[in-house]
């Protein structure tokens, strides 16, 4: 497959004002007929023929202004017409078959229901069309299917006309008055039931909602409707965005690909983000229920009425969603715990992208395959680094920037180069140096040393950007750190910092400390960076116990317990030295208990343990067997020692009553992490509290709680509790999925041999993306099953790669980057995880997803 380059990029030659598309719908075959209008670009080159994109479809007729033409070509998938004059009508008829599309773009079924996917480039397997995000037009859609199988039939925008036809068949007429790019194109026809709801916008335009479900799943969109209707209103208040449709449609499917797809007034979502209840939903999926809706209800401007000029701008849209997203589900969840996840997140999954062999900047500048792209450095780095013009300008002049952005661009297709100028106008920042973050990859590592002399506190920072595949010698990039110094004796701090670093070494000077001062660092994770600070464990302990930054707080107890396990599970340490590193860490975690000042949602936060996939980020080549065992070795440890304080906990948080707020939230939270040291420390206590939390519990938070610590058990209550959990909730995908997922990541010493048998489960099918995932990304995040020193686990994940790809490449792709990461790990790993990979790339019918994938973690 050829390489594409942002650097190539051109107009495309012709302009398409107006596009008319005709549906007559069948689950096995649809036939399309789309009549599109168009006219010279002037932008464009004077070429006498027009390319339209077409994947794994063929043309039955075509007719250029009326006429039915056999001059056409085909260059791959592609179809070239001649076009001499400077505006032409195309018709072109093509015929899909739906149902057998198990790639899950384009327009495919899932229970008999017809949705499509087009994001980033599924429209060229319905319709041939310039399927690229620069080539915006308007679109009138015509559906017609049978009246019993498709009783309802949606497209973006609003319904223009609707009708009966003959033969038991009916016809919907939907109009976008809004031009857009054809990743933007959404159809559903389906027999599903709804829920309505309303909104009034500033303006005092009256928007119908409604959310589209299966029938049975009704009483569980809700929460999806609230969540929406507060972003609606959110926006318009911290955006000034305002919808632009009469309606705003949701529609929920079990067969998806991502988690939902933001296009034009018709949002298609994974059923995993619109259904919930507290019955089959826990705390955390009403958040992603909430932070998904917003999200796509946010792209409405961010992505839609301004989208991408190109694929290689895809952060543009995305990074500055997931910005948006986060800020709102700051505002509605409390900013504190929030930020923790995020950055959680951007650790796990970021980073390591970033220092493995798919590193690449936030706005790329090759790729083969783009699904390859929607990667978590171009959504979550790319937030944080919009995040960082925000806190180096501050909010008011951001939303400055932002209004300019929108007003300027405002239906366009636009790079993320006109995303700076404008924050470089509006909001008053300069970020000449800045745009190093949209072209280096790699996480930044800044080193941390603080002097004293006389009153003054020096520090010196010195910052370097990794080597990446892409490029070796990176150059300084600016890094907004806030930063508070502690006066020891009192425990307070004259006030926040923000320095900005823009040089491989400065040094920063601060008076009128007599003692050394106590240094928080990165405070609320100002710069998406690492850090290395020369502190000793007694300054960590102090800032866990004391900081004021909720973040900072939590990061000094991640770094106690991170420097320990490194140089532990890397075998620096002797038994004194680890009792010694253990003592400052219960130190910190008993502080931490006791503290009355701290919700318990906090509490929850600041006790968890770093993943093992940060822990081994740590070190350049990592032992993933001796890290789970000092990790695990640890949180025994510490179960053991507080065994006393974390069952009074448990017992003083079991008498909340269930509730949405975050107090009773919060109670759930610690209740399981209780569970998860005592199962460490006190595995036949824990097995009892854990079964008696599964036994009394009102909401899937605590049941999905107390059955992840029992399933990692090898009591009587696992086998009990885990046919318990599958016969209570048969039959609900979601929570199936998660029965699936609990047993794949489980600390169980046999969990391979689960994860085998449930691959055999009459319940697994490789056709569904959660249920896939549920089961194998799971397995892959479990470090103890996925590492088995025999390479078992690395097998299965190839073997399910191999099964997976020609079935549905973009999701068999996913799994690739953890093989991927082989040359951070031991040897011997090493070598099996290579061999897996290398026995992938043999196969001579990879798919362009997983081809792309593999070639570059083995090169
Ligand atoms: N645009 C793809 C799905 C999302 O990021 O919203
Ligand atoms: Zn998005």
């Amino acid at each position: 497959p050829p390489v594409i380059r942002r650097e190539d990029y051109k107009p495309f030659p012709w302009l398409l004002p107006v596009t008319r598309l005709n549906f007559e719908l069948g689950v096995e075959t649809t036939r399309v007929t789309s009549t599109l209008s168009v006219e010279r670009n002037p932008a464009g080159d004077a070429s006498p023929t027009i390319t339209l994109n077409g994947d794994g479809i063929s043309a039955l007729t075509i007719r250029i202004d009326g006429k039915q033409t056999s001059e056409w070509t085909m260059d791959g998938g592609n179809l070239l017409l001649p076009l001499p004059g400077a505006s032409h009508e195309i018709e072109i008829v093509t015929e899909i078959d739906p149902s057998a599309n198990s790639q899950l773009m384009g327009l495919y079924a899932s229970n008999g229901m017809l949705c499509t996917q087009c994001e980033a480039e599924g429209f060229r397997r319905i319709t041939f069309f310039p399927d690229r995000p620069d080539v915006l037009s308007t679109y009138t859609v015509r559906m017609t299917g049978s009246q019993d199988q498709f009783p309802v039939l949606l497209c973006n925008g609003n319904k223009s006309a609707e009708g009966v036809g003959e033969n038991g068949t009916h016809w919907a007429e939907w109009h976008d008055p809004w031009p857009k790019p054809s990743y933007l194109f959404a159809l559903v026809a389906g027999d599903l039931v709804v829920n309505r709801g309303s909104f009034t916008t500033m303006s005092g335009r009256e928007v119908e909602l409604a959310i589209y479900v299966r029938d049975g799943d009704l009483d569980r969109t809700g929460h999806a409707m609230a969540s929406l209707i507060k972003s609606m209103k959110w926006d318009e208040e911290t955006f000034g965005r305002e919808y632009d449709l009469d309606v705003f449609n949701i529609v929920a499917v079990s067969d998806f690909n991502m988690g939902a797809m933001e296009n034009k007034g018709l949002n298609v979502f994974n059923t995993k983000y619109v259904l919930a209840d507290p019955d089959t939903a826990t705390d955390g999926d009403f958040d992603g229920v909430e932070g998904v809706i917003a999200h796509e209800y946010f792209h409405n401007w961010s992505g839609n009425r301004i989208t991408c000029r190109d694929w290689f701008q895809l952060s543009l849209k995305e990074g500055f969603t997931v910005l948006r997203d986060q800020l709102f589900s700051q505002d509605m969840q409390g900013e504190a715990v929030k930020r923790i996840e995020d950055v959680r997140i951007l650790r796990s999954v970021q980073f390591p992208e970033d220092s493995g062999p798919l590193a690449h900047p936030i706005r790329p500048d090759s790729f083969r395959e783009i699904s390859n792209f929607y990667t978590s450095t171009v959504y979550n780095k790319g937030a944080e680094v919009i995040r960082m013009m925000r806190t180096m300008c501050g909010p008011e002049a951001f939303r400055k920037g932002t209004d300019l952005y929108f007003d300027r661009h405002d239906g366009e297709a636009a790079t993320c180069e006109d995303f700076i100028l404008a924050m470089e106008e509006g909001a008053g920042l300069d970020l000449t140096q800045f745009r190093l973050w949209y072209s280096q990859a790699g996480t930044p590592k800044v080193d941390i040393a603080m002097a004293h002399d006389g009153d003054t506190a020096t520090l010196t920072v010195k910052q370097t950007v990794p080597p990446t595949a892409d490029l070796a010698d990176k150059l300084p990039m600016p890094i907004p750190l806030k930063i508070a110094l502690f006066n020891r004796e009192t425990g307070k701090h004259e006030g926040e910092h923000l320095i900005v670093l823009n040089a491989a070494e400065q040094t920063f000077e601060f008076g009128g400390f007599a003692q050394p001062p106590v240094l928080s660092v990165n405070r609320g994770f100002s710069a998406p960076i690492s850090i290395e600070r020369d502190v000793p464990d007694e300054d960590l302990v102090f800032l866990a116990a004391k900081d004021d930054d909720s973040f900072a707080r939590y990061e000094a107890m991640q770094d106690l317990i991170v420097r320990h396990l490194t140089a532990a599970s890397g075998g620096a340490l002797d038994d004194s030295a680890r009792e010694a590193a253990r003592m400052a860490i219960a130190q910190a975690f008993g502080s931490i208990l006791s503290d009355d000042a701290l919700d318990d949602s906090m509490r929850g936060e600041l006790v968890m343990l770093p993943g093992l996939t940060y822990l081994a980020e740590q070190q350049l080549i990592a032992d993933p067997a001796a890290i789970h065992t000092e990790r695990e070795g640890l949180k025994a440890w510490l179960g053991a020692r507080f065994e006393s304080e974390l069952v009074l906990i448990h017992q003083r948080v079991s008498k909340l009553p269930f509730g949405l707020d975050s107090a009773s939230r919060g109670a759930r939270k610690i209740k399981t992490q209780v569970l998860v040291y005592l199962a460490a420390g006190n595995p036949e206590l824990a097995s009892k509290m854990a079964a008696a939390q599964y036994n009394a519990a009102d909401n899937m938070t605590d049941r999905q709680g107390a059955l992840m610590v029992l399933t990692g058990l090898g009591t009587a209550a696992r086998t009990d509790k885990l046919i318990d959990f599958h016969r209570r909730y048969k039959g609900n995908e979601l929570v199936v999925d998660k029965w699936f997922a609990l047993q794949a990541s489980s600390l169980h010493p046999h969990a391979i041999e689960h994860v085998k048998a449930l691959a055999e489960h009459p319940d697994f099918t490789m056709r569904n993306p959660n249920r896939v995932r549920s089961l194998y990304m799971a397995f892959a995040a479990n470090p103890q099953a996925f590492h088995a020193a025999d390479g078992e686990g690395y097998k299965i994940i190839a073997d399910l790669i191999l099964a997976l790809d020609p079935i549905n490449p973009q999701t068999a792709a996913r799994f690739v980057p953890s093989l991927g990461r082989w040359r951070r790990i031991e040897p011997a790993r090493a070598a099996m995880m290579r061999a897996e990979l290398e026995r992938i790339a043999k196969s001579d019918s990879l798919s362009r997803d997983t081809f792309e994938q593999v070639t570059r973690s083995l090169g």
